[in-house]
């Protein structure tokens, strides 16, 4: 069997970013075309099509049964009364579970299954986010800073887009008086 060797990396907390690395993915208000209630808000917004989230890699050790290392740093915005979000993905290998650790920033994390649990989580400094497999996960920044998580999950995990990007997540993050506030999604079915 094949040796990997130790992987050894440093995180700038200040952006987020590992050894300086470019993101892997980068997602604009365009990329999530569908994702928000409000359209008329969306469009108006794509004439700036800001970046709303980027993630950056860890250097993987390739390994079979290995881990994938990164972090998103989720942009402060409004489209409409939604913060800006990340599109949320199921694993395409549904028992795959992933871990989120928060190093600035406030936010929530939604978590739900196909069947209607749904479990809404803050995110701040410190806070540790076990997500078990079959549960759906997207984060929100509900702050006026980038909300920067660090996040680990199992290499062959992958990522199913498509039931969320159909479906939504049955709860809303909104821009209440006083702060976010959570509500039913009427879109959900
Ligand atoms: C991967 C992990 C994160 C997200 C990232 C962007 O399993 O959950 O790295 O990929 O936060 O979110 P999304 O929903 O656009 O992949
Ligand atoms: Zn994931």
């Amino acid at each position: 069997m094949e040796l990997f060797q130790p992987v050894l990396a440093k995180l700038n907390f200040e952006d987020g970013t590992i050894d300086n690395c470019e993101p892997i993915i980068i997602r604009h208000l365009g990329d999530l075309q569908g994702y928000f209630q409000d359209e008329a808000a969306f469009q108006a917004m794509l004439i700036e099509n800001p970046v709303l989230y980027r993630v950056y890699p860890m250097k993987a050790s390739g390994e079979e049964a290995g881990l994938l290392v990164g972090t998103s740093v989720i942009e402060p915005g409004i489209v409409g009364k939604e913060y800006f979000m990340t599109k949320g993905h199921f694993h395409l290998l549904e028992k795959a579970p992933e871990v989120y650790f928060t190093l600035s920033g406030e936010g929530m994390i939604l978590i739900e299954t196909a069947n209607g649990n749904a479990v809404a989580q803050k995110m701040k400094k410190g806070t540790i986010h076990y997500i078990p497999g079959k549960w759906a996960h997207r984060t929100i920044n509900t702050g006026a800073v980038p909300l920067i998580f660090f996040a680990v999950w199992p290499a062959n995990a992958g990522h199913n887009y498509g039931a969320i990007k159909d479906k939504g997540f049955a709860t809303l993050v909104v821009k209440g008086k006083d702060g976010p506030e959570l509500i039913k999604n009427p879109s959900y079915h």
